[in-house]
């Protein structure tokens, strides 16, 4: 009997032992759920005019968002530490990116007038009443004299009304601000502190809806974990393809996708457009190919230069010999619209290569899905010597079996008539110095 009874306990307890953590997680889980988005954009307000004040910010138009140079909070991990400027309409970007709404522009950021449209885009809701303001609303402010009606400043709201619509703010509007001057309302030298509003233009609130976008994507870190490194490698195997336009499995036995997961904007905004990018090598050169997803491809005619049209674009450090300060050699190949690729190499002998590669760009017209650009590069346009200042000598690098050649792939996207570019996707943590690259290597 007291055996059987000892069996039973046992049962019991290795049950209990399974059910309760278990229990315990997911309640975990459900609590962290419950937090709204105004309260998250606070908490994430919070934390990031914290560290400007701590890291002695300044005012200033920073060249890269400051959300994906400071993401990380982390002074040490921020890719250009010289920089330490924010502004009002930075802190915006900064915050709702930290918040998971990481599709921005790297370069400058969305500034004061672009980001009503960004908010609308990301289904917040509009506010006109000043009196209804709530913790995380997005407050704009009239106006800019030289845009006429775009508003002129942006900071996020911090509390209910406190009557007299007297409300508490984190701003980076100014130093003084930075600096935590005025902060004296909930706690000296913090944010939020209380400043009138002004002339009160609108805000914007997220809501339920807004849960659609990167937010949504929830994971064990309560769905708001900055993650911006990809691990990525290349393994370029050896293959000859023939340069036709059409990418075929014998010719290239690994592909790469390029997409909103994996990839971020350099420059522009967009989340929409993807690329299946594909590279193999030879005795005579660098295969690459891509099929980029873009229904109204822009073009132009024979040799203008890149500037303005849709490309793909490829930087290479052959051998890793590339100083780890520097840009590598770039490859951008953009199309004409009878199918020829136009090419050119910058940072080190920058010329037009049209000639000097082969390439076929196929359905690089209105009306399909995608666009496929596929070239060969010469390894004689890849390994050279430059200027007398030793920029750059890349005569040591043999392609063969087991060469190191780290890589940059990208593909940009241009309006249709060619005058801006809308986006610049690179794997995310990647970045024009060759430091930054994607580990690439020749393989047999
Ligand atoms: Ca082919």
């Amino acid at each position: 009997m007291a055996l059987r009874r000892f069996k039973r306990l046992l049962i019991i307890m290795v049950i209990l032992t399974l059910i309760v953590p278990t229990i315990s997680c997911k309640k975990e889980k459900e609590n962290k759920v419950k937090q709204t988005l105004g309260e998250k954009i606070c908490e994430e307000a919070q934390k990031v005019t914290d560290f400007a004040r701590d890291n002695d910010f300044v005012y200033g138009h920073a060249s890269i968002n400051p959300g994906y140079n400071w993401g990380e909070l982390d002074v040490d991990k921020a890719l250009n530490s010289g920089e330490r400027l924010t502004s009002c309409d930075r802190l915006i970007d900064w915050v709702l990116y930290r918040t998971g709404f990481t599709d921005q522009p790297y370069n400058n950021g969305l500034v004061v007038f672009q980001q009503p449209a960004w908010l609308e885009s990301l289904n917040f809701e509009k506010i006109t009443d000043i009196s209804a303001l709530q913790p995380g609303d997005i407050v704009f402010m009239k106006h800019d004299p030289t845009r006429p009606g775009m508003p002129g400043h942006v900071f996020i709201c911090a509390s209910e009304n406190l009557g007299g619509n007297v409300y508490l703010r984190y701003d980076h509007g100014s130093n003084e601000r930075i600096k935590c001057v005025k902060g004296t309302e909930v706690k000296k030298g913090q944010q939020p502190f209380k400043e009138g509003i002004g002339e009160f233009y609108y805000a914007y609130r997220p809501n339920d809806s807004t849960l659609d976008v990167d937010y949504a994507d929830k994971d064990s870190n309560g769905g708001f974990a900055i993650n911006n490194e990809i691990d990525i490698s290349f393994d370029i195997p050896y293959g000859s393809a023939k340069i036709d336009g059409k990418i075929e499995e014998k010719e290239y036995k690994l592909s790469y996708k390029m997409d909103k997961s994996n990839c971020i904007p350099w420059s522009g905004i967009s989340g929409l457009y993807g690329a299946e990018i594909y590279m193999s090598w030879d005795e005579s050169g660098l295969y690459y190919a891509a099929e980029i997803e873009d229904k109204s491809p822009s073009y132009k005619p024979e040799n203008v230069g890149w500037v303005g049209v849709d490309c793909l674009q490829l930087g290479v450090n052959p051998g890793n010999i590339i100083n780890n300060s520097k840009q590598g050699i770039f490859f951008t190949l953009g199309a004409t619209s009878d199918g020829k690729v136009i090419a050119s190499r910058h940072n080190y002998n920058e010329e037009m290569i049209t000639d000097k590669i082969q390439g076929v760009a196929t359905d690089h017209t209105k009306g399909k899905n995608s666009y496929i650009i596929e070239v060969l590069i010469p390894w004689e346009e890849i390994i050279f010597k430059t200027n007398k200042d030793g920029t750059v000598d890349t005569t040591a690098f043999k392609p063969k079996k087991g060469a190191k050649i780290n890589v940059l792939p990208c593909v940009i996207d241009c309006k249709e008539d060619g005058s801006t570019v809308n986006c610049a996707y690179k794997f995310k943590n990647t970045d024009f110095y060759v430091a930054n690259f994607v580990p690439a290597k020749l393989s047999k």
